[in-house]
């Protein structure tokens, strides 16, 4: 599919008002994406566990103008509280996506976010925030033409939340999501996530993921800084290259349920993401000496445990511990017992693979 495919010809249907609520879930990537073109293309693909409890509940009321304004209309109220802050960023969404959702301009919208941890706890609400209001706009937009499949509906609202925010094409559905250009993979796209093809082993259809808080400051780098940082990097297209092959890596990887490789590939991948904050110019360092020591510990631990634990980082200082279901309760003892002291107020969310976002 283009660009093209996702502006719609003409609506059979009129809508007057009407109020829609969706929770969209956050997600992890496995292999990162990092670096970007114009329009929101990523610089290479990607790949990522949809979580569960982590996640943006929307609801947005609409209602028709009278006739269509000059600008776009909406109200904004994050946990109840009107949040003018948050406005600029929702408007560059509606400008970037107006031409494929031409109605916009002519309703009033207005639109009430929570998010189901706490906020400044250093995880990103841009996937699941995007997620979920491109879903009820789409959902808006199914009312004005009922005859669209399923199919076209996550696809176009993975389409248009990534025009918000890259990783929020990966939000839509679950519980595996490739984003990107891979020419390994079938129906891999720039323009939209598109649901793992291939065979999955059991052991990664209940994988945990509990997220250390370390650090729940606000983020030393934005996405935006950081994803430019890529331009004009010394390691940049070498880096893009790993991304490809490591996502064919895990192909094998997937289908046999090879933890060991897995382990190998995510904890790189990891390690590379924050490489490359380290190498850019200007450079960060955005681990904190605790992320150091949760590592480490998770390696002795691994060794001594023989457990298939291991850890991928977000662009902070968070560690997301990753295991299967069966070691639950032991990584859990283990968290407890030797990881919660290097989280601030000994703060972690327990959460797993999930299977995409539902309507309210
Ligand atoms: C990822 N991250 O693949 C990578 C790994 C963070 C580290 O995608 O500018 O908020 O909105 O397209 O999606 C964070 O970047 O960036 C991100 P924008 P986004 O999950």
């Amino acid at each position: 599919m283009t660009e093209k495919d996702f502006i719609p010809v003409a609506y059979t249907n009129d809508k007057a008002t009407g109020v829609v609520s969706y929770k969209a879930p956050s997600n992890i990537a496995l292999v990162k994406y990092w670096g970007k073109k114009d329009h929101q293309i990523p610089a290479n693909p990607s790949i990522s566990f949809t979580l569960d409890h982590c996640a943006t509940t929307t609801e947005v009321a609409y209602s028709k103008l009278e006739q269509a304004a000059g600008d776009f209309s909406f109200d904004l109220f994050f946990e109840g509280k009107s949040k003018e802050d948050f406005k600029p960023k929702i408007k560059t969404f509606l400008n970037r996506i107006e031409g494929y959702l031409p109605f916009l301009k002519s309703y009033h919208f207005i639109i009430r976010t929570s998010n189901s941890f706490p906020h400044s706890s250093g995880i990103a609400s841009s996937a699941s925030g995007m997620s979920a209001l491109a879903l009820c706009l789409m959902d808006l937009e199914r009312e004005l033409n009922p005859g669209m499949t399923d199919e076209y509906f996550n696809k176009k609202a993975s389409f248009l939340a990534r025009l918000g925010s890259g990783s929020a094409c990966r939000s839509i559905e679950g519980d595996i999501i490739q984003w990107g250009n891979h020419k390994e993979t079938q129906g891999s796209s720039d323009l939209y996530g598109i649901k793992y093809p291939y065979e999955v082993h059991e052991v990664f259809k209940d994988f945990q993921d509990t997220i250390l808080l370390v650090d729940k400051g606000q983020k030393q780098v934005s996405s935006s800084v950081g994803h430019n940082l890529m331009h004009d990097h010394p390691f940049a297209s070498r880096r893009f290259a790993q991304a490809h092959e490591n996502l064919f890596k895990l192909q094998s990887v997937f289908e046999e349920g090879n933890l060991t490789e897995f382990i190998k590939i995510v904890e790189s991948e990891a390690l590379t993401l924050h490489a490359m904050m380290m190498t850019s110019m200007p450079y960060f360092i955005l681990m904190k000496p605790n992320t150091l020591e949760i590592i480490n510990k998770i390696w002795s631990f691994r060794e001594a445990s023989n457990t298939h634990i291991c850890f991928t980082l977000d662009a902070g200082a968070n560690v997301h511990v990753l295991y299967p279901a069966k070691e639950k309760d032991l990584v859990i003892q283990f968290i407890k017992d030797e990881l919660v002291a290097y989280c601030e107020n000994g703060q972690y969310i327990c959460d797993k693979i999930g299977y995409g976002a539902r309507k309210l």
